[in-house]
C-alpha cells in the first residue's frame, strides 16, 4: 500500500516536472522546425487593378509568392513541387539559407518534387526567388517573395515593437513575357509592380480606386521592403516623411537613423520604420524616387487617420 502510494507520488512529481519543463521551453521559444510547401504554377494573373492579364510564373499562383515568417534559429523544411502541367523547370533560392547552389537550389523538372532544409542563422528580411535559367525571366514573370526571420531576442529598445507592419515588394513588368534576353538587358519594361500590381495601393493613379495602406497618428509603421527588380536599384523614400530607422537587411544590429531616402540594391531587402505625426491626420506617398519607376507604378499611399482600420497591417493583412 505504501509502495503504491510512493510510486504514485513520484509519478505525479515526474509529470509535474515535465509540465514545468514544457512550459519553460514554450515560453522561451526554442527553435522549431517549420514546414513550408510551395508549388510552381504557370498561370495567367492580373498585373493591375484594371484586370490586365499576364502569363505569369509563380509560387502558389500569386505575385509575390506566399510570405514565409519564422524566428531566428528555426529550421525551414522546404518542399517545392513543380506542377506537371508546367512547361519549365523551376527552383527555389532563399536568401536566408546557407546551403549549396548546385544541390538545394538546383532546378526541379515539371512533375517532380524536391525537399531541402536550412536553419535561419541571421535575423532579418530576405528575398526568395526562382533560380532556374534564364533567371531574369523567372523573376520578371513573378517567381519571388519574402522570408522574414524575426530576431530570437524579440523586440527591444533598439528594435521596438511596431504598431503595424506592411510588406512591399517592388518588381519590373515586362509585357513581352517571352523575351528573356530583353529582360536581362533591361529593355522593354513598361511598369513597376508593387506586390504584383501597378499602383497597387494608390487611388490617385491606379484604376478602380485600390485601397491605400492605413495607420493612426503617432504610430510606428514598419515596412519590410524587397527590391525584386531585374536590373534597377530602388531609391526608397516616404514622401512627406523620413525613415525613423532603417535596418539594413532587416537585422536589428544594422540600424541607421533619420534617412530620407535609402538606396536598395537589386535583391536587397530592408526593414524601415516610419513614425507618423501625432495629433493630426496625414498622408505619405511611399515611392521609388527613381522617376521612371515611381510614375510607372511604384507609388504606395499611406493614409494616417484616427479611424484607421485596426485589422490592417496586422496578422495576414501585412500583405493586403
Ligand atoms: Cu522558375
Amino acid at each position: 500500500m505504501n509502495l503504491v502510494y510512493i510510486t504514485k507520488k513520484s509519478t505525479l512529481m515526474v509529470a509535474a516536472f515535465m509540465c514545468l519543463a514544457l512550459l519553460l521551453t514554450s515560453s522561451i521559444g526554442y527553435a522549431k522546425t517549420v514546414k513550408v510547401k510551395m508549388t510552381a504554377m504557370e498561370k495567367d494573373i492580373a498585373i493591375d487593378t484594371k484586370g490586365t492579364m499576364y502569363p505569369a510564373w509563380t509560387f502558389n499562383g500569386t505575385i509575390p509568392g506566399p510570405v514565409v515568417r519564422v524566428t531566428q534559429g528555426d529550421t525551414v523544411e522546404f518542399t517545392l513541387t513543380n506542377d506537371k502541367k508546367n512547361g519549365q523547370s523551376h527552383a527555389m533560392d532563399f536568401h536566408a539559407a546557407q546551403v549549396d547552389v548546385l544541390d538545394e537550389f538546383a532546378p526541379v523538372k515539371p512533375g517532380e518534387t524536391k525537399k531541402f532544409s536550412f536553419t535561419t542563422k541571421y535575423p532579418g528580411v530576405f528575398m526568395y526567388h526562382c533560380g532556374a535559367p534564364n533567371m531574369a525571366q523567372h523573376i520578371a514573370r513573378g517567381m519571388f517573395g519574402v522570408i522574414i526571420v524575426d530576431p530570437k531576442e524579440g523586440y527591444s529598445k533598439s528594435y521596438p515593437k511596431p504598431d503595424r507592419e506592411y510588406i512591399l515588394i517592388q518588381s519590373q513588368y515586362f509585357p513581352n513575357a517571352g523575351d528573356a534576353v530583353a529582360m536581362m538587358e533591361n529593355r522593354g519594361w513598361t511598369n513597376s509592380l508593387i506586390n504584383g500590381k501597378i499602383f497597387h495601393y494608390d487611388p490617385l493613379h491606379g484604376a478602380n480606386a485600390p485601397a491605400p495602406l492605413v495607420a493612426k497618428p503617432g504610430e510606428r509603421v514598419r515596412f519590410f521592403f524587397v527590391n525584386a527588380n531585374i536590373n534597377m536599384p530602388v531609391a526608397f523614400h516616404p514622401i512627406a516623411g523620413i525613415w525613423d530607422r532603417v535596418y539594413l537587411n532587416g537585422n536589428p544590429k544594422n540600424v541607421i537613423y533619420g534617412m530620407a531616402t535609402y538606396n536598395v540594391a537589386v535583391s536587397e531587402a530592408v526593414t524601415v520604420d516610419l513614425v507618423t505625426p501625432k495629433g493630426k491626420s496625414t498622408n505619405n506617398a511611399i515611392v521609388d524616387h527613381t522617376m521612371s519607376a515611381a510614375l510607372r507604378g511604384a507609388i504606395t499611399v499611406l493614409i494616417t487617420s484616427p479611424d484607421a482600420d485596426d485589422s490592417m497591417g496586422r496578422g495576414d493583412k501585412i500583405l493586403p
